[in-house]
């Protein structure tokens, strides 16, 4: 035992969240999520917002610091998810019950889609699981009201799956998907063919008040600090007394938590607290905790994005396209895909064209890894 508990020690000696500090900008946002690719934040402006920018998706360029573009949505721009592949913005749009998505690239802004067929009037997107290979198909999870896992893609509404009363999302693979449901603490396991979700696992009275979950590396986290391997839903821990927003850093072993004011660090081997601190200004009603970049966190409070700069975070590694913190077969078609796709971001040689030369500097990248 005291071997374990000295290198615990050495580690925590390493993980210090002392030179943190925090810039706030007042954007009168609901949600805001990091765009890699672009190095930007997207933000829903809520319609309580200033005149000029209410109802828009802000895009916030972390070079300037500053707006550089408000495309207009429908009324009450809210929950937001980025696909993988940085090629779509889905936006809930809770006052007209449905979603629209904006492509970065083109600008463009797909139609307004209702969350059909449960009685929209009452219906807002609760939380958005976009399919890791198919920037076109999206999972909704539908809040307040039927709390159903549905299924939509170009063509519109596909199906629901047969769980209800769900309150959040996440794909842990291309396949598979997981839900939670509050009420019996039960914890969903999907296989998903890219049309319909067939549930094949599920464990009850389990993760406890847990909230969002946040899926990565194989691992399901959640808001309460518990710790389940997806593949096989065992329970392998808890953060002592970890509580907020979360975001784990598997490339460093690390998992934040954010809480008010409070920022806590974990590791996830140990599941104990290395540091914590409380930051500079008001932090309230925080609702996503996300990695911008290295040594970077950014967060959404009320009505402000906030960032987090000067603590461990490792830099987002450029061949993990799925973005979940490993390397695997699911990267390699991420990749062929974006290039099949012509995405600018797989040009890797930047010579505009999209062939096998970005396919072997591709690979090289792959077999050294990331740090
Ligand atoms: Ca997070
Ligand atoms: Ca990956
Ligand atoms: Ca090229």
């Amino acid at each position: 035992m005291i071997p374990v508990l000295v290198l615990q020690a050495n580690v925590s000696a390493q993980v210090s969240l002392d030179d943190a500090s925090v810039w706030r900008i007042d954007l009168d946002a609901n949600d805001a999520v990091y765009d890699r690719y672009r190095n930007v934040i997207y933000a829903s402006v809520s319609r309580y917002g200033s005149v000029e920018t209410r109802n828009t998706l802000a895009v916030l360029d972390l070079e300037t610091g500053t707006v550089v573009h408000n495309e207009p949505m429908m009324s009450e721009p809210n929950m937001l998810a980025l696909s993988a592949d940085g090629s779509r913005v889905y936006i809930g749009l809770d006052d007209d019950h449905g979603y629209q998505y904006y492509e970065p690239e083109t600008g463009r802004v797909g139609e307004f889609q209702d969350l059909l067929p449960y009685t929209p009037s009452t219906n807002i997107v609760g939380e958005f699981a976009i399919a890791p290979l198919d920037p076109g198909t999206v999972v909704v999870m539908h809040g307040y009201n039927s709390e159903k896992a549905c299924v939509y893609n170009s063509t519109g509404f596909l199906n629901c799956a047969s769980t209800s009363n769900l309150d959040s999302v996440a794909f842990i693979d291309p396949n598979t998907m997981i839900s939670r449901s509050p009420t019996s603490s039960t914890l969903h396991k999907y296989t998903f063919d890219g049309e319909q979700l067939q549930s094949v696992a599920y464990r009850s009275s389990f993760m406890f008040g847990a909230g969002t979950l946040e899926a990565k590396g194989g691992l399901i986290y959640s808001s309460t600090g518990q710790v389940v391997e997806a593949s096989t839903l065992a329970m392998l821990g808890t953060f002592t007394s970890a509580e907020g927003v979360v975001e784990p850093v598997p490339e460093l072993g690390i998992t934040y938590y954010l809480s008010g004011r409070t920022l806590q660090v974990f590791d996830n081997e140990s599941f104990l607290e290395m540091d914590s601190k409380l930051l500079n200004g008001s932090v309230g009603g925080v609702s996503r905790l996300f990695v911008v970049g290295e040594g970077q966190l950014g967060y959404t409070g009320n009505g402000y994005v906030g960032i987090i700069s000067g603590i461990p975070v490792a830099a987002l590694c450029p061949v993990d396209l799925t973005g979940d913190g490993v390397l695997d077969d699911f990267d390699v078609s991420a990749f062929l895909l974006s290039l099949e796709s012509e995405n600018p971001f797989a040009d890797l040689n930047h010579d505009s064209r999209w062939d096998f030369f970005d396919l072997a500097a591709f690979e090289r990248m792959f077999k050294e890894g990331c740090p």
